[in-house]
């Protein structure tokens, strides 16, 4: 593939017949209508199959029956730590019951750690009764605690408790009618951005006010083989108002599962390197529309006073819906850093096994400063 996206040549190259990949055609000038996108609907492509075939439609069936069955009954790993599941979605997220946050077990601790691995996100219900110390110690008992923004000391001061700079404060109410309602993965201007984070409901408003989180791994999946082959080995820029701070990897490789994930999100990636400004920006806003025009990828999560969502950055993405105000909404939150600095900064692995890190395109001195809420 060339520098520019020019599918018009490669579809020429390869005729029409015989393609497997979803090619449908289309306008030759542009990469839009060539081809299929990968439906988020579970029957896919196939639907057309399944009706003629019942033996095949069987088959698949089956296969998400069983899938399914982990996330509506659990297993017996989880039972035996005393927990069970409540699903949100079929892809993501997962309500965990059975937990005290105040005084988790050590096996519960790892269910909980490879439920957030498999789920991208997990919740808890009822834990208003722990303190500041406990919420910061549960933390501890799967990372290490950062300060309110992960790394970021300089900006613990902005919104954290003069007490325990490790939690940030999230409050909004009539005077302060504040949501991060924009979709993000957080602190992406870093080329350190924390792993995750763990948000308590202090106070919920009566209504609204819900978080809603998307699975970056299935945003990546879905995408057509052309925009796969395209944005693998590519970059984008990111950075807080319109700076470009740092250049991270376009498909970034989980350290923990080695899954794909598409990494670029509206709040804080500025352009894709290396293309013509008005390219990048017709094809970011492209993604855009395919990431945030699926709920099949998404999970909502309505809070009450004292739930809990515990996130991973490196696998999800959130939205904090805004339509509560002037009702107050008092969050806290414990943000999670990796302890291995080499996992910390966002990595993608090619097929040779070899990682590329994100690179810094400014100081860690202008990183630590200020920037706003941010
Ligand atoms: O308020 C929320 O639901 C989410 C806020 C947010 O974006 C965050 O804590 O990172
Ligand atoms: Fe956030």
């Amino acid at each position: 593939m060339d520098e520019l996206f020019k599918p018009r040549g490669l579809n020429k190259a390869r005729g029409r017949q015989g393609r497997t990949d979803g090619w449908v055609g289309g306008r030759p000038d542009t990469w839009q209508g060539h081809y299929r996108e990968n439906p988020a609907s579970r029957a896919g492509a196939d639907a057309h199959r399944m009706v003629a075939d019942k033996s095949y439609t069987a088959d698949v069936a089956e296969t998400l029956r069983r899938s399914d069955a982990a996330i509506l009954e659990g297993d017996e790993a989880l039972a035996s730590a005393g927990l069970t599941i409540e699903p949100v979605s079929p892809g993501i997220g997962a309500v965990i019951h059975g937990i005290d946050m105040a005084n988790p077990t050590d096996v519960q601790v790892e269910q909980v750690w490879r439920l957030l691995m498999e789920r991208k996100v997990v919740f808890f219900r009822d834990q208003g009764h722990i303190t500041r110390e406990e919420h910061i110690a549960f933390g501890r008992r799967f990372a290490r605690v950062g300060l309110a923004f992960g790394r970021q000391r300089a900006l613990a001061g902005n919104n954290a408790l003069p007490d325990h700079p490790e939690i940030l404060r999230l409050y909004s109410d009539e005077a302060h009618p504040f949501a991060a309602a924009n979709w993000h993965s957080d602190v992406t201007w870093s080329d350190r951005p924390p792993l995750g984070s763990i948000l308590l409901s202090r106070k919920s408003p009566p209504v609204g006010g819900d978080t809603i989180f998307a699975d970056s791994f299935a945003h990546w999946n879905c995408l057509d083989p052309v925009l796969k082959a395209f944005l693998e080995g590519r970059t984008a820029t990111h950075g807080r108002a319109g700076k470009d701070e740092v250049e991270h990897p376009i498909c970034r490789t989980h350290p923990v599962t080695g899954r794909k994930a598409l990494y670029i999100n509206p709040t804080f990636t500025n352009s894709i390197s290396g293309m013509e400004p008005t390219d990048s920006a017709r094809l970011l806003a492209k993604l855009y529309a395919k990431m945030y025009s699926t709920p099949e990828h998404t999970c909502r999560f309505p809070w009450r006073d004292g739930s809990v969502a515990m996130w991973d950055n490196r696998s999800c993405q959130h939205y904090a819906v805004s339509d509560f105000w002037p009702h107050e909404r008092r969050m806290e939150r414990v943000t999670l850093v990796d302890p291995s600095e080499e996992d910390e900064v966002p990595f993608r692995v090619d097929d040779s096994g070899k990682r590329h890190y994100s690179v810094l395109l400014t100081t860690r001195e202008a990183i630590d400063t200020p920037l706003g809420m941010f």
